[in-house]
């Protein structure tokens, strides 16, 4: 998939896409990124993008002639045209719904909007989405354009060491991954689960399907409303909710 970025600091993204899963995504050539700055779609002298609220008030507003032109031009230099997602705190929630549906689209246009605003005809008429990753501010959507590329590139085929840690991980499955422990079995006196040293496999999936449950109850039982449990597991979540 092809993801446009449209920053006013392109600079802060350099970092993140040339390392790890994103730029081993970028490497397979399942995921094409490119960052465009709006500044460079002005054509005063001074490259202004930004300007104050009319009605008075606060802060500066993004300007919406360098938004659209530098969208259009974007969208000009390849096909699909895409989806355009403005990152703002007013979006709707990234989960791993959201993920999943984002990382499926062929290509992806994101804003990230600055100052106070972002000048409202922008959202309503550039726009096809909002997205917000959290319930506070971020000083720019930048920072929320990284989280997404980055959970949407783990969506990608070819991009994790295998298709199975996608299903498994957190969240995939509207629980909380169970706990993890490699070498050395015992460090500073602490040992792990014996279970895990067992080698029988159904009884450690049994094992971790239960921690699973336990870990979500206790630590985000908002989730266990949406996940696809058995009796038996409703019964283990209710009794874990039950010892305080
Ligand atoms: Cl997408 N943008 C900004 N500026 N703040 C945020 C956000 C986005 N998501 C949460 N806070």
């Amino acid at each position: 998939m092809r993801i446009d970025i449209v920053s006013l600091f392109p600079e802060m993204f350099s970092g993140p896409f040339d390392a790890s899963i994103i730029a081993r995504a970028r490497e397979a050539g399942v995921l094409e990124i490119a960052v465009h700055n709006p500044r460079d779609y002005t054509d005063d002298k001074h490259h202004v993008v930004d300007d104050y609220a009319y009605g008075g008030g606060p802060g500066m507003v993004m300007k919406p002639e360098p938004l659209f032109d530098c969208v259009d031009a974007v969208q000009a230099m390849a096909e699909p045209r895409g989806r355009v997602v403005l990152l703002t705190p007013q979006g709707r929630l990234l989960n791993h719904d959201v993920v999943a549906e984002l990382a499926a689209a062929p290509r992806l246009i994101l804003i990230c909007g600055h100052y106070e605003g972002v000048d409202e005809r922008v959202r309503e008429h550039l726009c096809d989405d909002e997205i917000s990753i959290g319930d506070y501010v971020l000083s720019g959507g930048e920072p929320a354009a990284i989280v997404v590329v980055d959970a949407v590139a783990r969506h990608q085929p070819g991009v994790l060491g295998s298709e199975l840690s996608l299903e498994e991980e957190s969240h995939a499955q509207g629980l909380l991954e169970y706990p993890q422990y490699t070498r050395p079995a015992i460090y500073r006196d602490l040992p792990i689960p014996e279970i895990l040293l067992s080698g029988h496999h159904a009884e450690i999936a049994k094992w971790r399907r239960r921690q699973s449950l336990i870990r979500t109850a206790r630590r985000r039982p908002d989730l266990l409303a949406k996940a696809e449990l058995t009796e038996e597991e409703r019964r283990i979540v209710r009794d874990e909710l039950a010892t305080d």
